[in-house]
């Protein structure tokens, strides 16, 4: 589950996690492109305080650090050409992630079209991969891996109209061996069998979890029997 500090007050991240405790969710990103309320410290801590499940911090910005997490994708934009989101923040970050002692995972992330401008494609300043170029993401996905990047993680970005596409995820999952997340406009279970189908070994769901907590237990169950069948 993502949750976005700015979208989420103590209350209802209290609410979120009770729907997302009792469905099961495996874990919580904490992050967004653009954050503006402050809040991002204090809903890690209070994951912290309510959760037992993994605090993971994914980035959309240098402040957006806290020892307080897990962990922390440490996101190299491989599907842009923007320096600052590739190599240079990370230089300004690190030795801060070090200082804490955050765990950094080194995480390819790919942007793709998704059928609208998302935050994420415009703050950071990238153009995404076109939906319908597998082969692109697939070369993309290759590099990150050949690069030592420990996940790919394929993105149509938060509230995006149309989610990676099965033949996508597939190409991916046939060149590279680490991990795959895939995330944005992730609504129902029908579209998480077909993820998990084509090779993504983790979800992420932020939007149809905010609209409707329901849509998370159906997603995550739809997750939980795929493993179960999957790998018993
Ligand atoms: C965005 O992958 C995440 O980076 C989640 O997207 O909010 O559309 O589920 P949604």
């Amino acid at each position: 589950m993502l949750i976005d500090p700015d979208k989420t007050s103590r209350r209802q991240l209290g609410q979120a996690l009770e729907v997302a405790e009792d469905g099961l969710a495996d874990f919580y990103l904490v992050g967004g492109s653009l954050l503006t309320n402050g809040t991002f410290e204090d809903c890690i801590s209070q994951l912290k305080e309510q959760t037992g499940k993994p605090v993971v911090i994914f980035p959309g910005g240098l402040l957006q650090v806290s020892h307080h997490a897990d962990a922390i994708l440490f996101l190299s934009l491989i599907s842009g050409r923007n320096p600052e989101m590739l190599i240079g923040k990370h230089v300004q970050a690190a030795p801060n992630i070090r200082r804490m002692g955050l765990e950094a995972i080194p995480t390819g992330y790919m942007l793709v079209d998704g059928g609208n401008i998302t935050s994420v494609q415009y703050m950071s300043n990238t153009i995404p991969i076109p939906a319908d170029k597998d082969d692109i993401a697939l070369c993309t996905a290759i590099a990150g891996e050949m690069l030592g990047m420990k996940l790919i993680y394929i993105d149509a970005g938060s509230g995006a109209k149309n989610p990676i596409s099965s033949s996508m995820i597939a190409a991916v999952r046939g060149a590279v061996s680490v991990p795959i997340i895939v995330g944005g406009g992730i609504r129902t279970a029908h579209d998480a069998e077909q993820m998990l189908e084509a090779g993504a070994d983790v979800l992420v769901v932020g939007n149809a979890a905010e609209e409707d907590p329901r849509n998370l237990i159906e997603i995550a169950a739809a997750v939980h029997s795929f493993q179960m069948v999957k790998q018993p």
